[in-house]
């Protein structure tokens, strides 16, 4: 089975995480949904979660979010798995590349990881180069979906659509959104990012520490 949770934030919400591993089988799979957290912090507490996530021997696919270290992330060695470029971690534990289409237990999913920061985090000084997915990384995205013919089973990304509507000339990462809701065939869409678990209509979830089994 797979199993889809979000947003563990360095160890600082792993809920999720511990009812995946309560509940789940060797044979299952899980899916993260970004912010995972890995080397985010120069903290003790952050060190040691990331080498507790790292020593999960269980499959384990993710997806970028904002609060993500991306040239850490970005140095793992490129393979393919699932039928898609990934960058390995361990051997059982992928990070997902933006735009890619994956084949996982017989179903397509369609993958965008990464969305824009609040302010505060690079005042903070903790905002990663590439927390935003490039223009080149949505071209990929269209012309995967294309050779898909728009027809997937999941879409997964990070953030949905951002809560309030912006008068600014929209990102790449909206412009793919409001694409994909209007052009893509998709059963269902899963992101993470705002910390609920809550359906939002028959097509849309918002994924958090609530274990969801697809
Ligand atoms: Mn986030």
């Amino acid at each position: 089975m797979i199993y889809l949770i979000s947003d563990l934030h360095g160890g600082e919400s792993t809920r999720g995480l511990e009812k995946y591993l309560a509940e789940s089988g060797k044979g299952d799979i899980l899916l993260i949904l970004g912010d995972v957290g890995l080397a985010f912090e120069k903290t003790e507490e952050n060190r040691r979660f990331t080498e507790y996530f790292l020593s999960l021997d269980r499959p384990i696919a993710f997806i970028d979010g904002n609060h993500e270290n991306h040239p850490y992330l970005r140095s793992f060695p490129k393979d393919v798995a699932y039928g898609g470029p990934v960058y390995r971690l361990t051997s059982s534990i992928v990070y997902l590349q933006r735009g890619n289409i994956y084949e996982i237990e017989g179903k397509s999913f369609f993958v965008m990881g990464g969305c824009k920061s609040s302010a505060k985090w690079a005042e903070m000084g903790l905002l990663y180069p590439h927390e935003e997915p490039y223009a080149e990384e949505a071209v990929l995205a269209y012309k995967n979906l294309s050779l898909y013919k728009n027809r997937v089973d999941y879409v997964l990304t990070h953030q949905y659509k951002k809560n309030a509507e912006s008068a600014q000339i929209p990102s790449p990462l909206e412009e793919l959104t409001a694409y994909i809701d209007s052009n893509v065939s998709f059963t269902h869409w899963y992101a993470g990012h705002d910390h609920r678990n809550v359906k939002k209509d028959d097509l849309h979830t918002i994924v958090y520490d609530e274990p969801i089994i697809i």
